[in-house]
């Protein structure tokens, strides 16, 4: 018997989102186990994969890291389509975009839209509970002062923060414009790669493209600060090229 895949996430966040993306261009048949954020740890510390989510269970394996389960799907499940071209200075190149991204541009735009998410309640429990389990739903919802409190803790999320966080996330925008200036149509080479992918993805919470794979919140819900802030990432080039990737690629 095949083994079956199942891929444990946090719903709403962008690192599980990448690995997510990954696993549909593959066409890969998984179930998502979704949880809220620390109440994931009960699944995940005891699963070897870690404190953070994504983890991939395919059978006895575990894989943790959104980077290595794209690895992972895109040398076992190649489908006419890969995310790691062949060539290897293009792969390097990917590589190499995929870690900045990862590092230097998933947390901040994490914490700036936590930064305003955890301030609404409403918002923070519609991002989180969909297809979460009815008793982690009960303490989220019992405990969410809690949750919020150890949340912004462990994200290090204040105004200051979110405010050096937001800049930072602009920087990696303006790089991102740059590299697009010459009328480039993918990242790295001729075709959609993990580059694309990974930014697109960590990208998404300043730009909430429509066909992300898990509910986030619509423009017509959120404060209008933050539809300001949202509309500005959208104006560059480089959340232009999100859009676009997410539309015809996602
Ligand atoms: N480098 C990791 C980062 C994953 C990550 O930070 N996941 C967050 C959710 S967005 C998480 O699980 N946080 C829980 C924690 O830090 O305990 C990856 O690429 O998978």
């Amino acid at each position: 018997m095949a083994d079956s895949y199942r891929l444990m996430t946090i719903g709403p966040s962008h690192y599980c989102e990448k690995a997510r993306w990954g696993l549909d261009f593959f066409e890969v048949d998984y179930t998502e186990d979704k949880h809220p954020p620390l109440i994931h740890w009960a699944w995940s510390l005891p699963s070897g994969g870690g404190r953070t989510v994504p983890i991939l269970k395919v059978g006895r394996k575990v894989i943790g890291e959104s980077s290595a389960i794209l690895r992972f799907v895109d040398a076992g499940h190649r489908n006419g389509r890969c995310l790691y071209p062949d060539d290897s200075g293009l792969r390097a190149e990917v590589e190499q975009l995929e870690e900045r991204f990862d590092t230097r541009l998933g947390p901040h735009t994490r914490r700036v839209v936590y930064f305003h998410l955890l301030r609404r309640r409403s918002l923070a429990l519609d991002a989180i509970e969909p297809g979460v389990g009815g008793i982690q739903r009960l303490v989220l919802r019992t405990g969410f002062p809690f949750f919020r409190f150890m949340m912004r803790r462990g994200m290090n999320i204040s105004p200051a923060s979110a405010e050096r966080s937001l800049d930072y996330a602009r920087q990696v925008f303006h790089a991102v414009d740059e590299r697009l200036a010459d009328g480039r149509e993918f990242l790295v080479g001729d075709v959609f790669t993990a580059a694309d992918l990974t930014f697109a993805s960590l990208a998404a919470p300043v730009l909430l493209p429509a066909q992300y794979g898990a509910p986030l919140p619509g423009i017509d819900e959120i404060p209008p600060e933050v539809v300001e802030l949202v509309e500005s990432f959208r104006a560059t080039a480089a959340g232009a090229h999100a859009l676009r990737v997410y539309r015809d690629c996602r």
